[in-house]
């Protein structure tokens, strides 16, 4: 286990650790650096990597440095300008504030500051405009405050570290502060690296530093040497960054696979428009006009534009025939009078059925057609409804289609996704048969119906002049994304939610 700990080691973590095992196991940074002749910079990576290994400890230290400024040094050579003054009232005792400057070589703008200064340590008094030396002055011409001593161990030592002062860089150091720029403070940090318990038992076990191979060259691959060159051990089991690669949004994917499955099956795309009038979504589909899904608080009606305009008089005159007395369908048709302006009237559709009905009006059997798109109903939410969702729509034509093929499709389109479905009897008023799909939702202990399908009647076939039997189905989309991503709430497709999209997988099964 040990040994392959020190199998995987760089060789800058092998030389980093040597060093601290001659080094009686701790270090600093830059001594390593000068014994193993590293760069300190790859001392430092080396000490990041060992440390997550738990193999040394990094201990680090900030520390307040001073130095001094260009001001600082100039004045820690030729003296602080209250110094200046005193050595010219060493001689003269007494120097009227206006010679001041002169006397002690200043410049103008120094002079106030520098009688500030003078005041303050007490090697001067001012007398009728006069300055005038002080016992205290007398006494310090040949003796340095603090501040000064502070200014020449500077200009020694170029930098001091701040950390446990003695009394003297203390008291000098607060007194340079207090002037502007003479002195810098810096920031700086001190690392120490330590082994640890774990390192310890390594370097017991003894490091071989070896060259290893990095980079193979073309040659070492032609001529096989790369056999005997020595190699570091790679950890497959080591812990990586995760990764979380842009992916389509689940619902996209389950509507991409959808599109996958009917293109390979041989379906004619088509889309439609959400904005239809109930001409579409409704009358052509012998839906009646007092039929409960027609209800405001079933659909949603659309105030601007409020009407749409519907297709050829011919073909709304035979949809209205069809709900009055049946046409030329031999049913008797719903039997009330047929409202044009209920047609006309805009509504967001309710289902994707509308889709298939244009394209019955505009395309001859034999033909197999599915569409994807939005649909809209004033649904309250619950776990398994929106009042937005998606819909897969789809129909066969052909002369020798039977409600048998339409199972048969229905049953192919599941299973290619997975799912084994159930039917169940149902009734849409534009089908006759029809059915419904049904899938078991195990965690909930009940059967959740997925799509309707049934063959078109032929009140809706007849004014459409389509006369070959027609397979129809309408097919719930987020439900079936519910279930393949194994999810309670439907509503978790519509969250956002990053955490739960980031971990799902780029592909679904
Ligand atoms: C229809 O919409 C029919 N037009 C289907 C059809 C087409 C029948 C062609 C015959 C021939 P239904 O209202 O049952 O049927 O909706 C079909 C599917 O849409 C449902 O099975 C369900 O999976 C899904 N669905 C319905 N309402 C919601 C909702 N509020 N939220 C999410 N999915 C819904």
């Amino acid at each position: 286990m040990l040994q392959n700990i020190i199998d995987e080691l760089t060789l800058y973590e092998k030389m980093v650790l040597k060093a601290l095992e001659s080094l009686n196991y701790e270090s600093s940074p830059e001594k390593i650096a000068e014994i193993q002749n590293m760069d300190i910079k790859a001392v430092m990576s080396a000490a990041g990597s060992l440390a997550s290994k738990d193999l040394i400890e990094v201990q680090k230290d900030v520390d307040e440095v001073i130095s001094l400024s260009n001001t600082g040094k100039e004045y820690a050579e030729e003296g602080l300008p209250e110094r200046r003054i005193l050595m010219a009232l060493k001689d003269e005792e007494v120097i009227p504030m206006k010679d001041l400057g002169t006397a002690a070589g200043l410049h103008p703008s120094e002079v106030k500051v520098a009688i500030g200064w003078l005041l303050k340590k007490k090697w001067a008094v001012i007398d009728k405009g006069n300055v005038r030396i002080t016992e205290e002055g007398k006494s310090s011409v040949s003796k340095e405050h603090s501040d000064e001593l502070l200014l020449d161990k500077l200009l020694e030592v170029q930098k001091l570290l701040l950390f446990n002062p003695s009394k003297l860089i203390s008291e000098g150091f607060n007194l340079l502060k207090k002037r502007k720029g003479l002195i810098d403070v810096k920031k700086e940090s001190k690392y120490n690296l330590k082994l640890t318990e774990n390192g310890k038992q390594l370097v017991e076990i003894g490091i071989e530093i070896k060259e290893q191979a990095t980079q193979l060259t073309h040659e070492q691959l032609k001529t096989g040497s790369w056999k005997n060159l020595e190699y570091r051990s790679y950890d497959v089991h080591a812990e990586h960054p995760e990764t979380f690669p842009g992916k389509m949004h689940p619902l996209q994917r389950t509507i991409e696979d959808i599109r996958q499955i009917f293109l390979k099956m041989g379906f004619t795309e088509s889309q439609g428009s959400i904005l239809e009038s109930a001409f579409w979504n409704f009358d052509c589909l012998f839906q009646p006009q007092d039929h409960a899904a027609r209800e405001m608080q079933d659909t949603f009606y659309i105030k601007e534009p409020k009407y749409v305009n519907l297709p050829s008089k011919e073909l709304v005159e035979k949809v209205a025939d069809a709900h009055e007395n049946g046409g030329y369908t031999g049913s008797e048709g719903w039997g009330y009078s047929w409202d044009v302006e209920v047609a006309k009237q805009s509504v967001l559709r309710t289902h994707t059925t509308c889709v298939s009905a244009r394209f019955l009006a505009e395309h001859k059997p034999p033909l197999k057609m599915f569409s994807v798109g939005r649909v809209f109903r004033r649904e309250t939410i619950t776990y398994k409804h929106l009042p937005e969702f998606h819909q897969v729509e789809g129909i066969v034509a052909a002369d020798d289609i039977t409600f048998r093929n339409l199972l048969g499709i229905l049953k192919e389109f599941y299973h290619k996704l997975g799912f084994e479905v159930r039917f169940r009897p149902a009734y849409f008023p534009y089908t006759y048969l029809s059915v419904e799909c049904e899938i078991y939702l195990p965690d909930k202990q009940t059967w959740i119906e997925l799509g309707g399908a049934g063959m078109f009647r032929p009140e809706v076939l007849e004014p459409l002049r389509i006369e070959t039997p027609v397979a129809a189905f309408g097919l719930g989309i987020e439900r079936l994304a519910m279930l393949r991503l194994d999810i309670k709430d439907i509503r978790m497709l519509y969250k956002s939610d990053i955490g739960w999209l980031r971990h799902l997988p780029v592909k679904m099964e």
